[in-house]
């Protein structure tokens, strides 16, 4: 076990990033306030994407564009700080659906990219010229092309996840998720190269939701495969602290199916695709369960509250990481 330090080392060779939204993008902002211009790949989740007002909307890959532009409304969680909501006054006016917010600048993301991907560009290349039209230097990229749904079956029955999460505010109780497509849903390449590549110094999983927001990622196919294989330590910082999640339902899900609700299920839930684990400082007793799983442990201080704060974890993280490639 180890106890965070924090010493900023800055790894030779490349990092990649799997994430959701909130939580997960607070870490992405800290790890590019560490490594150098295109050393960081972020893998977001695409399950929760959806089209609302005829446009295509990709929630985690703009929370973490968001986040890394320091464009993001930290206390909302989602969506533009200085936000202002016309467009969905309007919208209101008009009888229109207004159960998912959208923002008057935010709407500009999605209304850039529903008319890109109509134009044919692909979901990466619209995040690309997104990132850059925002002055980001890390590489962001959709977990796949494909089309993949995450629906989840409730006791008031089956919903589209944004129904579930936003429209019924996460009341229903969950009793499993699927991820419609994802059968026949692919890795993005990039991910693939990166994975397969000398050149990857960590992998973290980010503290995004185990279920909705990485699960979708580790189920595509070969993707748990490619990790094991991968030439780099497997880290995941826990998204519950004594026994809470930061932000969003992950608690409730787990409670929901029959897990205790602490950050040693969610590394036991990871299973064997772990090197590494990240516990709060407020779960040091956690400790000896997570090594007792066969992993390398750290505790840290892992609320991101600030920017400071983000990037302090991403040091810790990524020197947790090269303490394990060098004991391997
Ligand atoms: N989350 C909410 O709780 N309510 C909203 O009205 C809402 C609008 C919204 C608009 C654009 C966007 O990119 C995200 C938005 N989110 C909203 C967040 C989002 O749906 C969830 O946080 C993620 O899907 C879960 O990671």
């Amino acid at each position: 076990m180890s106890t965070a330090i924090g010493s900023s080392a800055v790894p030779a060779g490349r990092v990649l990033a799997l994430t959701g939204g909130v939580g997960g993008a607070k870490l992405a902002r800290g790890l590019a306030g560490v490594l150098k211009k295109q050393q960081l790949t972020i893998a977001a989740n695409t399950a929760d994407d959806f089209d609302y007002w005829g446009l295509r909307i990709c929630p985690d890959l703009d929370s973490v564009m968001y986040a890394l532009a320091d464009l993001n409304d930290d206390q909302r969680g989602w969506g533009v700080k200085d936000e202002t909501w016309r467009t969905l006054i309007a919208m209101r006016r008009l009888g229109g659906d207004e159960w998912f917010q959208i923002g008057d600048q935010d709407a500009a993301t999605h209304i850039f990219r529903t008319q890109m991907l109509a134009s044919g560009a692909s979901l990466a290349e619209v995040t690309g010229k997104l990132c850059r039209g925002l002055g980001i230097a890390a590489i962001l990229l959709p977990m796949t092309e494909s089309r993949v749904a995450t629906r989840v079956k409730t006791d008031r029955g089956d919903l589209e996840f944004q129904e579930y999460f936003v429209r019924d505010q996460c009341e229903p109780a969950v009793r499993g998720l699927s991820f419609d497509g994802i059968d026949s849903a692919r890795l993005h390449p990039d991910i693939v190269e990166l994975l397969e590549s000398d050149n990857l110094s960590a992998i973290v999983i980010c503290p995004s939701n185990p279920f909705v927001s990485i699960d979708p990622i580790l189920s595509l196919p070969r993707c748990r495969e490619l990790l094991k294989a991968a030439k780099a330590p497997v880290i995941a910082v826990s998204p519950i602290i004594a026994g809470r999640a930061v932000k969003g339902p992950a608690a409730k899900m787990m409670r929901e199916l029959a897990m205790p609700a602490t950050a040693t299920a969610v590394a036991h839930y990871y299973g064997d695709l772990l090197d590494g684990y990240v516990l709060d400082e407020l779960d040091a007793e956690h400790a000896e369960d997570v090594a007792a799983l066969g992993l390398e442990v750290c505790v840290a201080p892992t609320v991101m509250t600030s920017v400071a704060s983000k990037v302090s974890l991403a040091e810790i993280v990524l020197d947790f990481a090269a303490g394990i490639s060098l004991r391997n």
